[in-house]
C-alpha cells in the first residue's frame, strides 16, 4: 500500500516492548499493567504499576528508571497494598492509578480504583515520595473509575475527572471540590457516542490531562464490544483551559489501538490501556506508558505538537 493511503502514526511503539513484565518482579506476581507515571524531581521516571496476584487482586508497586525505558529498579515489596481493614472499599484490591503532581500541596495525588464489595469506586491518596501515602478514602461511589486530578485549581476548586457508569452509558465527567474530600458541581465532559462508532457506549479517561497552550489535551479510551470481546482504543479531545468541561475539538478516529502481539494476546486480549505519561525536557516529546492486554507494561512515544496538529486537521463533524 502506498504511504499516503495509510493512517498517520502518532505514537511509536518502543522496540523493547513490553518494557516490564511479571518476570521482572522481585516477588511472585501474575501480571503487571496499567501503571500511573510521573517524572520525579531528580529526573527519574516512576511507574506505579498495577500488579495482580494469583488471588486475582491487585496492589500497586513502584518501578523507577533513569531513562524511563530500561534499568528499572522495582520495590522489593508492594508499595501500596490494599488495606481493607481500615479501608473496606479496598476489599478486592486497588487498580489503575493516575498520578498528578499538585504544586499547591507539594504532593502527588494518586487517583485509583478501589474494588469494594459494592463494585469499583474512585479513591484518592497523597504522597511526597511514593514510600508513604495518606489515604483520603473513597470520593466517588461505585460504579466509577478512570479518574485523575487536574494539577491546579479551576476557579478556586480542585477538579477530578472520572467515569461513572449509568444506564445511558459510560461517559467522562468532571467534578469540583474545595478540599479533595467533598465533591460536587458535576458536569458531563465527554459523552460516549452511539451506534457503530469505535467509542460508542463506553469511554473513559486514559492518562491525566495534558496542559497545552491550546487547552487541556485528553487521551481517552473507547471500548467497542464485538462478538470476540472488547477492543480498547485511544482517541483525542481538547478542552478549554479555563473551563475544562468545555469540549473544543474531538477527533473522529481512534489514533492508537491494539496491533502488536503483546497487545493482541494476554489475559484480556486487544487492550492498550495507558494510565500515565511523562514529557521530555523540550515539553513536546511524550512517553505514553500503557498496559498491554492486562498482562504487561509497554511504552509508545509521540509529540504533543503532532497530536494537536492532528486534532486541528480532523475535527469531529458530528
Ligand atoms: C477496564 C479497566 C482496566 C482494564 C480494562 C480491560 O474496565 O478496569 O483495568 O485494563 O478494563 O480489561
Amino acid at each position: 500500500m502506498s504511504a499516503k493511503r495509510k493512517y498517520e502514526v502518532l505514537f511509536h511503539r518502543h522496540p523493547a516492548n513490553p518494557i516490564l513484565t511479571a518476570d521482572d518482579w522481585p516477588y511472585p506476581v501474575h501480571s503487571v499493567f496499567n501503571a500511573g507515571a510521573t517524572r520525579l524531581r531528580d529526573g527519574t521516571t516512576l511507574l506505579l504499576c498495577r500488579v495482580e496476584d494469583r488471588r486475582g487482586f491487585s496492589h500497586l508497586c513502584a518501578a523507577r528508571s533513569k531513562n524511563g525505558r530500561d534499568g528499572w529498579v522495582i520495590d522489593e515489596e508492594p508499595t501500596f497494598p490494599s488495606d481493607p481493614e481500615k479501608y473496606p472499599e479496598e476489599l478486592w484490591g486497588v487498580e489503575d492509578p493516575r498520578i498528578t503532581f499538585v504544586e499547591e500541596l507539594g504532593k502527588y495525588v494518586v487517583a485509583y480504583t478501589a474494588f469494594s464489595r459494592g463494585g469499583p469506586g474512585v479513591a484518592l491518596a497523597t504522597t511526597e515520595d511514593f514510600r508513604s501515602f495518606q489515604r483520603l478514602g473513597l470520593v466517588m461511589q461505585p460504579d466509577d473509575k478512570d479518574a485523575a486530578l487536574l494539577p491546579r485549581r479551576i476557579d478556586g476548586n480542585f477538579a477530578l475527572i472520572h467515569r461513572p457508569m449509568a444506564d445511558s452509558g459510560a461517559h467522562v465527567w468532571l467534578s469540583l471540590s474545595p478540599d479533595l474530600s467533598n465533591w460536587g458541581s458535576h458536569k458531563l465532559m465527554l459523552p460516549a457516542r452511539r451506534g457503530g462508532w469505535w467509542d460508542a457506549n463506553k469511554v473513559g479517561l486514559s492518562p491525566p490531562l495534558i496542559e497545552t497552550s491550546s487547552g487541556w489535551l485528553m487521551l481517552y479510551h473507547g471500548v467497542r464490544r464485538t462478538g470476540g470481546g472488547c477492543l480498547y482504543r485511544l482517541g483525542l479531545a481538547l478542552f478549554d483551559r479555563a473551563s475544562p468541561d468545555r469540549l473544543l475539538i474531538r477527533g473522529d478516529s481512534w489514533i492508537f489501538g491494539p496491533e502488536a502481539p503483546y497487545e493482541r494476546a494476554g489475559d484480556v486480549a486487544n487492550v492498550a490501556f495507558p494510565c500515565g505519561y511523562t514529557l521530555d525536557a523540550d515539553g513536546d516529546g511524550i512517553n505514553l506508558y500503557y498496559g498491554a492486554a492486562d498482562s504487561s507494561m509497554a511504552l509508545a512515544t509521540g509529540s504533543i505538537k503532532h497530536l494537536l496538529a492532528w486534532l486541528d486537521a480532523h475535527p469531529s463533524a458530528g
